[in-house]
C-alpha cells in the first residue's frame, strides 16, 4: 500500500517545536504534547529532523550515536512513546537518516583516527599533497575547506560539510553493514521510514582533483554516481522487509537524474527533494535586491510535474528562508500564506509542510549576527568579513539567506516566548511578531492561514482527483499559474495570481475555494488570489 501517496507529511525541527521542561530547547515530550495539533491539521506522517546524540555543531546533522536519543530531547522511552502516541492518531514517524557523514565525536571516528580495526578505513583519510598542501582541491558546502588535519592519525580527513562532520567511506564494506543495522534498529521500534540527508553524495569514486568551479570543486567525483545507486538498492532490501518509506534529499538533481534515484522501477528511494524550484529567487548581490521570478518558478514546477510520475512537493524546510517573504508578499501576508498553501496542496505528489508554515511564520527579526546560531551563517559571516565586506552589507546578505530564518521557535500563542518555553531565554530567538502570528489566534479565526490549511487538507482527503489526478498546465505567465488536475471524469482547475495586481485568466467553472470572499468566479483574480474551480463538460 502506497500510503505516502495519500498522506501529507509534516516536518518537525525538534529543537524549535515545543519545550517541555523549561530548558529553552524543544524536546520529544514537547512533540508528544502537540500531536493533537498535527492530527487536527490532517497529517499522515511526521519527519523529525535528527534527534540522535550530537555535539550540535550542525544541530543534530552531526551524529555521534545513531542508536540513541540526544538527552536534550529525551530518552529512547520517550521516542517509543512518541511512536505509539502518534500511531494512535494515525500518524507515522519518519527519522532523519544522516549517513553521508558522522560527527567526529562518534566512537567510529575516535577508533578510526587511532587506526583500530575494523574502523581504520571508515572515513576518507589522506596524507598531505606532494607540496604539503591539502590532499586535493575540492571545496565544501559550508564556506570552509573540506579537509581537516588530524594530529592523532597524522592525516587529513574529508568533510564536505562542517569540520566536525567527517564523510563516511563506503569503499569500506563494514560501513554499509553498520547503516543496515541502524535501519533495523529504528524500524524494529516502529519507525515508518526515513528522510535521507544528502543521499546522492554517498559514493566518492576517487579523491582526485576536481575540475575547478566557482563552488563545489570536486562534485563530479561524488554526485549521483553508480556506487550510490548500488548502496541505495542494498538499503532498499532492508527497507522492503518493513515496507518502509524513504524520501531522499538530493542536491543538484535534474528530473533525469532524479528518476534514476526514485523511479518506481529502480528499487531505490520513493521520492526526492529536488532544488530547482527553490533556485528561482536569486539575489543581485550588488544591490541585494530579491529577484524572484514567478515564471521560472512555475516552469521548474511544471517540468518536475511532467517528468516524474510522483515526487515530494515542498516550499519550506529547516535550510531555507520562509516561503511568504520569499515567493509571495508580506504585505499580503494572509493571502500569500493561503496562496502558497493552495499550490503546495494541489500539485501532484506528496506535500511536505514545514513547522510554522501552517500559521504563516516568516523570517527571523534578529538585530545582529550575535543572535545567529547556524554554522553556515557564521562561516559565511567570517568569510565575508575576511574579504572586507562591510558589516552592514554582510548582515543584509546573511539575513536573506540564513538557515536560522526557518529555525526560530514555533509560535503557539501570545504568552511569554510564544508558548514555546517557560525558560527566560529560548535557544534561538522567538520572532517578535508572535503577538500577531500565533496558532492560538488562528485557531479562533475561521479565516486564518491555519484554518485554510486544515480546510485544504480535508478537501484533498475528500477529492481523490487532488491526490491521484494527473497534472496539466494551462497558463504560465510572469505572474499567473493555472493548472488542472484530472482523474477519470473529475476535473479541477487551480488558478494562482503571484502579484499585487489583478489578473485575468481564461477559465470558468464552479468555485470550490478562494482565499477571498466571493460568490462566483468571473475570471478576474485579485492580488495574490488563489482559486480552485470544479470544471464542467470534460
Ligand atoms: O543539507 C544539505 C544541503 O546541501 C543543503 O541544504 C544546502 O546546501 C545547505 O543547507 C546550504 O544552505 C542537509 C541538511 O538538510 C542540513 O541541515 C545539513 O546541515 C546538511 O545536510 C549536512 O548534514
Ligand atoms: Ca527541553
Amino acid at each position: 500500500m502506497e500510503w505516502w501517496k495519500d498522506a501529507i507529511i509534516y516536518q518537525i525541527y525538534p529543537r524549535s517545536f515545543q519545550d517541555s521542561n523549561g530548558d529553552g530547547i524543544g524536546d520529544i515530550p514537547g512533540i508528544i504534547s502537540r500531536l493533537d495539533h498535527l492530527q487536527e491539521l490532517g497529517v499522515g506522517a511526521v519527519w523529525l529532523s535528527p534527534v540522535y546524540p550530537s555535539p550540535n555543531d550542525d544541530n543534530g546533522y552531526d551524529i555521534s550515536d545513531y542508536k540513541d536519543i540526544n538527552p536534550e530531547y529525551g530518552t529512547l522511552e520517550d521516542m517509543d512513546r512518541l511512536i505509539l502516541e502518534a500511531k494512535r492518531r494515525g500518524i507515522r514517524i519518519l527519522m532523519d537518516l544522516v549517513i553521508n557523514h558522522t560527527s567526529t565525536a562518534h566512537q567510529w571516528f575516535e577508533k578510526s583516527r587511532r587506526r583500530i580495526a575494523p574502523y581504520t578505513d571508515y572515513y576518507h583519510w589522506a596524507p598531505a599533497g606532494p607540496d604539503g598542501t591539502l590532499p586535493n582541491n575540492w571545496t565544501g558546502f559550508f564556506a570552509e575547506d573540506c579537509w581537516q588535519w588530524d594530529d592523532v592519525r597524522g592525516e587529513y580527513y574529508l568533510h564536505l560539510f562542517a569540520r566536525s562532520q567527517a564523510d563516511l567511506n563506503y569503499h569500506c564494506p563494514q560501513v554499509l553493514e553498520e547503516v543496515k543495522e541502524i535501519l533495523r534498529f529504528w524500524l524494529d521500534r516502529g519507525v515508518a521510514g526515513f528522510r535521507c540527508d544528502v543521499i546522492n553524495l554517498l559514493w566518492k569514486d576517487s579523491l582526485a582533483d576536481g575540475e575547478k568551479r566557482l563552488a563545489l570543486t570536486g562534485l563530479e567525483h561524488y554526485l549521483s554516481l553508480e556506487g550510490t545507486h548500488d548502496i541505495l538498492r542494498q538499503l532498499r532490501q532492508v527497507l522492503d522487509g518493513y515496507r518502509a518509506f524513504t524520501v531522499g534529499e538530493t542536491v543538484f538533481v535534474t528530473p533525469e537524474t532524479a528518476r534514476d534515484l526514485c523511479g518506481p522501477d529502480r528499487g531505490e528511494l520513493n521520492m526526492v527533494f529536488s532544488f530547482q524550484h527553490m533556485e528561482c529567487d536569486q539575489y543581485f548581490v550588488k544591490w541585494l535586491k530579491r529577484d524572484f521570478r514567478p515564471k521560472r518558478f512555475f516552469e521548474a514546477l511544471i517540468k518536475w510535474q511532467r517528468e516524474l510520475p510522483w515526487n515530494a512537493i515542498y516550499l519550506e524546510n529547516h535550510d531555507q528562508p520562509r516561503s511568504i517573504p520569499r515567493f509571495a508578499s508580506e504585505g499580503y501576508w494572509r493571502e500569500s500564506g493561503k496562496l502558497l498553501a493552495t499550490l503546495l496542496l494541489t500539485l501532484r505528489g506528496t506535500p511536505f509542510i514545514y513547522q510554522g508554515q501552517e500559521i504563516g511564520m516568516v523570517d527571523f527579526d534578529f538585530d545582529g549576527a550575535d543572535q545567529l546560531d547556524d554554522v553556515e551563517s557564521r562561516n559565511v559571516d567570517r568569510l565575508l568579513s575576511a574579504c572586507h565586506v562591510p558589516e552592514g552589507l554582510r548582515w543584509r546578505i546573511i539575513r536573506r539567506t540564513s538557515r536560522d530564518n526557518a529555525r526560530t521557535p514555533f509560535q503557539w500563542d501570545d504568552g511569554p516566548n510564544a508558548g514555546f518555553t517557560t525558560a527566560a531565554r529560548p535557544w534561538l530567538g522567538v520572532n517578535r511578531n508572535f503577538h500577531f502570528v500565533n496558532l492560538a489566534d488562528q485557531e479562533a479565526d475561521p479565516d486564518s492561514i491555519w484554518s485554510w490549511y486544515k480546510d485544504l487538507a480535508a478537501l484533498r482527503r475528500e477529492r481523490e482527483v487532488l491526490r491521484r489526478g494527473d497534472f496539466l498546465w494551462l497558463e504560465c505567465t510572469h505572474r499567473v499559474f493555472v493548472y488542472r488536475r484530472r482523474l477519470g471524469r473529475e476535473s479541477v482547475t487551480v488558478a494562482l495570481n503571484f502579484s499585487d495586481r489583478p489578473a485575468w485568466v481564461g477559465r470558468r467553472g464552479t468555485l470550490l475555494r478562494s482565499n477571498y470572499y466571493r460568490d462566483g468566479f468571473d475570471g478576474r483574480l485579485r492580488p495574490w488570489e488563489a482559486v480552485i474551480l470544479e470544471d464542467h463538460g470534460n
